[in-house]
C-alpha cells in the first residue's frame, strides 16, 4: 500500500491527500514533519513533505506525485487526456505554486509561526502576489473549475495554495487577495464543500 508522509496542517500534504481521496486510492498516513535529518533526506531529498512511499521507492514534489497517481490509472481521472488541455492544467498548477504559493510562503513565518519578516520581504511578496493573482485571473477558466468544466489537479493546487496565501496576505500584508476576484471566491467555496475537502478539514481540526 502507498504510504503518505506529512502532517495534517501542511497545505502540500493536503493536496496529495485530496488527490488520493478523490481517486479512492488506499494509503497509509505516516505523521511526519519536514526534516534535514539524513534518514528523512533519503526519503525526501529536500527534506520536505509530502513524500509518497511506493513499492519501488519514494517520490516527492506534489505535482510529480499527482502525475504518478494519474499514471496508476486508478479511480476517476483528474487530468484531461488531450495533450493541450493537459498542458494547460500543468501550466495552472505551476503558476499557482510559483507565483502565488511561494511569494505568500515568504511571509508564513509571521503569518502562522509567531516570527517576523522584514518590510522588504513583505513589499516583494505583495508585489509578486498581485502579479500571481493577475496571472490566475487571466489564465483561469473558472467554468466552474479553474481549468474548465472538469475538476482537475489544478483545482487541488488552487484549493490549498490560494486559500492559505489569502489568509497570509490578510494577516501580514493587510491585503484581501480575492477582493476583486469573485470567480475565485466562488470556486474556493465550491471546492471546500467536496467530501474530500470536508474530511481533510475535519482531520486538520482534530
Ligand atoms: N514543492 C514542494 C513543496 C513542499 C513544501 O514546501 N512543504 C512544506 C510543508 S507545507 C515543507 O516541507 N517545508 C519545509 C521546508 O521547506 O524545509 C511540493 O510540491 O511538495
Amino acid at each position: 500500500m502507498l504510504r503518505l508522509y506529512g502532517f495534517t496542517v501542511s497545505n502540500y500534504f493536503n493536496m496529495v491527500k485530496m488527490a488520493l481521496i478523490e481517486k479512492g486510492i488506499d494509503y497509509e498516513f505516516v505523521d511526519t514533519k519536514p526534516s534535514q535529518e539524513t534518514e528523512f533526506l533519503a526519503k525526501s531529498p529536500m527534506g520536505k513533505v509530502p513524500c509518497l512511499e511506493t513499492a519501488q521507492g519514494f517520490i516527492s514534489e506534489s505535482d510529480v506525485i499527482f502525475d504518478y497517481l494519474e499514471d496508476l490509472g486508478e479511480g476517476p481521472s483528474l487530468m484531461p487526456s488531450d495533450p493541450f488541455e493537459k498542458a494547460k492544467v500543468r501550466e495552472l498548477i505551476k503558476e499557482i505554486e510559483l507565483y502565488i504559493e511561494l511569494p505568500a510562503r515568504s511571509c508564513f513565518a509571521e503569518a502562522f509561526f509567531g516570527g517576523t519578516v522584514s518590510d522588504e520581504v513583505k513589499e516583494k511578496a505583495k508585489a509578486n502576489l498581485a502579479k500571481g493573482i493577475d496571472c490566475l485571473r487571466r489564465n483561469g477558466k473558472f467554468a466552474p473549475y479553474v481549468a474548465g468544466s472538469e475538476f482537475t489537479y489544478a483545482d487541488i493546487m488552487f484549493m490549498y495554495a490560494v486559500s492559505l496565501a489569502g489568509a497570509c496576505a490578510k494577516r501580514v500584508l493587510g491585503v484581501n487577495l480575492l477582493e476583486d476576484f469573485p470567480e475565485a471566491r466562488t470556486l474556493s467555496e465550491t471546492l471546500a464543500k467536496r467530501d474530500s475537502a470536508v474530511k481533510i478539514a475535519a482531520d486538520q481540526k482534530a
